[in-house]
């Protein structure tokens, strides 16, 4: 109960759409991206990576790799390289068709930084440090500029290409709310310059949980226990699923108070069949926790078979990948340039 009214008052406050609502027709337009930081999991892929895919047949889209934010974490310079090259093969290999959405590195596109600076100029400091991210990765990273600047980096991100709604997961709410507040300020400071995006949260797997650890999202950065990469193989996901943390009790039922590891499966095992939890609790009753992991198992193996097999494909020609790419950031320049040709001349520079 006390988590039903928590999540109705976040919709609330965060003026978020749910993805379950009809989507308006029309070309409104979407923008998201996701860091080149690591290995990119299940918690990404059905909190972000499935939403852009669904959406670019209505919207609109802009899905870009976001390079300059995973500096943030002072990644290896090669590995930088490989993870965002990856990305870019494994958004394909999930679905998203460079015909239809605008697919790009973003620092191929200078106005990020350059509007990310100007943002930065009318963000007061404290609503920087006060974000959950900023808190929780500055205990890891230290406190780095960059990770209590990301905000307002993600802001401009999102503002360049005037979008109706973005799409991501739960953590991401609050960036996108200060994002919205950074955009009222600079129109009543500046005149009406931009639009005011809303939050498109995939209500159920908005907040995919850790395996080792389902009271904390899962997280590319948490360790390898911690998550199913999409380009896990086989084995490795029967391995991972069969150590995940499992609650006390042996009944498969969801309540994420009582039983959140159990619940995160039921979760993760939904999103991937399509069957509704409450099918799935039926489907379990009486059986046993070892029955109900394996069957998931398969599950995945047998879901992101396809995704590994492409994504490994296409990365046999990395030459294609950077063409596609290249027209991406062509195409998000233009559109960018428009945004920044008015913003500098709202504020003053030549
Ligand atoms: N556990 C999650 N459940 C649902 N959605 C998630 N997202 C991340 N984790 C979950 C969503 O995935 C998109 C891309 O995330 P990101 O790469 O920009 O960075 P993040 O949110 O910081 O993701 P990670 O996995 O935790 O990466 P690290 O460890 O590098 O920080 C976003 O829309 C995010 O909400």
């Amino acid at each position: 109960m006390r988590c039903l009214r928590m999540e109705r008052n976040l919709f609330f406050r965060y003026n978020i759409k749910m993805a379950k609502e009809t989507l308006p027709v029309g070309r409104q337009v979407a923008v998201s991206g996701v860091q080149p930081s690591g290995d990119i999991h299940i918690g990404n892929y059905l909190g972000a990576i499935k939403q852009f895919v669904e959406l670019q047949n209505k919207y609109k889209t802009f899905f870009f790799i976001v390079d300059l934010h995973a500096l943030t974490e002072n990644p290896d310079p090669k590995k930088l390289r490989e993870q965002t090259i990856n990305l870019a093969a494994l958004y394909i290999a999930c679905g998203l068709n460079p015909k239809k959405t605008t697919l790009f590195i973003q620092s191929h596109v200078p106005a990020h930084a350059e509007l990310g600076w100007i943002l930065n100029t009318i963000t007061p400091l404290g609503e920087l440090q006060r974000m959950t991210q900023f808190k929780d990765k500055s205990e890891k990273h230290g406190v780095l500029a960059g990770l209590l600047n990301y905000p307002t980096l993600m802001a401009a991100d999102i503002l360049l290409y005037q979008p109706d709604i973005v799409p991501v997961g739960e953590d991401q709410v609050q960036h996108v709310e200060l994002t919205r507040t950074l955009a009222r300020k600079f129109n009543s400071k500046y005149g009406e310059t931009f639009k005011e995006p809303k939050v498109l949260l995939q209500k159920e797997v908005a907040r995919v949980m850790g395996l080792d650890d389902p009271t904390k999202k899962m997280s590319k950065s948490a360790g390898l226990n911690n998550y199913i990469a999409l380009t896990d193989a086989p084995d490795v996901i029967r391995k991972k699923i069969k150590t995940a943390v499992t609650d006390s009790g042996s009944e498969i039922i969801y309540n994420t108070e009582a039983k959140p590891g159990i619940s995160n499966l039921l979760s993760i095992y939904s999103a991937f069949s399509g069957e509704t939890i409450s099918k799935l609790e039926s489907k379990y009753k009486d059986k046993k926790y070892g029955e109900f992991k394996s069957d998931l198992a398969e599950l995945l193996v047998q879901k992101l078979s396809p995704i590994q097999e492409k994504y490994k494909s296409l990365l046999k020609n990395k030459k294609s990948l950077m063409k596609i790419l290249d027209a991406g950031a062509k195409a998000a320049n233009k559109v960018a340039e428009k945004t920044m040709k008015e913003v500098r001349e709202k504020i003053g520079l030549i």
